[in-house]
């Protein structure tokens, strides 16, 4: 059995991608779980840039595939903020209740399409042979009036998918998969793996 290392740190990530990745006839495997304690420094200016950083940071504690998702919310009111910079977002520790509540503030009185926001997802995979794949995924909606729901993790209260009339944090996580900028990178990812006979039984949704 082929072993994937999907290397991230957050745990709601890392529900989401194992639901995603599922009939891959793999082992797949999060840093923690793998014993892998690395903090790469995400420096680039895009998600893909900061998608690559990671996987070949991880290259020296993996033979395998490599795989990592770099994703962010951006609201076009605030410029694009916060970006490639959603974990770090008033800082690291800050609680999403907090930082939900600061994108709420930086929004009042503006209606409409000027809430418009996504979030993005970009994944890239380190192939054994030193080939990197990346694929890039998006989910269009408007930021909220209040947070709603508790399904997901960070920012998903506050994005709000216009025609569900729901936030993603409502979704259940398969419908969330569905939908979302993580499930639609990485089955990409899958396909282009396919296409390349990394797995012949791959089983692409
Ligand atoms: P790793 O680098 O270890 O994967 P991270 O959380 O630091 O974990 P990123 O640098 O890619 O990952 O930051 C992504 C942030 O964007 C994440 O922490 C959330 O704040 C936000 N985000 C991304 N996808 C999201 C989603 O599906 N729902 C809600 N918030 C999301």
């Amino acid at each position: 059995m082929k072993k994937i290392l999907f290397a991230t740190s957050n745990e709601g990530k890392m529900r989401e991608v194992r639901m995603i990745l599922q009939g891959i006839p793999a082992e797949v495997f999060s840093l923690k779980e793998a014993g892998i304690q690395v903090d790469v420094e995400e420096n680039g200016e895009t998600f893909e840039e900061n998608a690559i950083l990671k996987v070949k940071a991880l290259r020296p504690y993996w033979d395998g595939l490599i795989l990592a998702d770099d994703s962010g919310l951006e609201v076009d009111w605030l410029g694009k903020a916060p970006g490639v910079c959603s974990a770090r977002y008033m800082g690291h520790e800050t609680s999403y209740d907090i930082k939900n509540q600061a994108i709420l503030d930086q929004l009042q009185g503006v209606e409409g399409e000027d809430r418009s926001a996504r979030f993005v997802c970009v994944i890239a995979a380190l192939l054994p042979d030193g080939e990197i794949l990346s694929a890039r995924g998006t989910i269009e909606g408007v930021i909220a009036h209040h947070p709603a729901g508790s399904g997901g993790f960070g920012y998903d209260p506050i994005v709000l998918i216009p025609s569900l009339g729901k936030t993603t944090a409502e979704l259940s996580p398969s419908e969330k998969n569905e939908i979302s900028h993580r499930g639609k990178a990485l089955r990409q990812i899958r396909k282009l793996l396919l296409e390349r006979g990394y797995y012949e039984d791959i089983d692409c949704q």
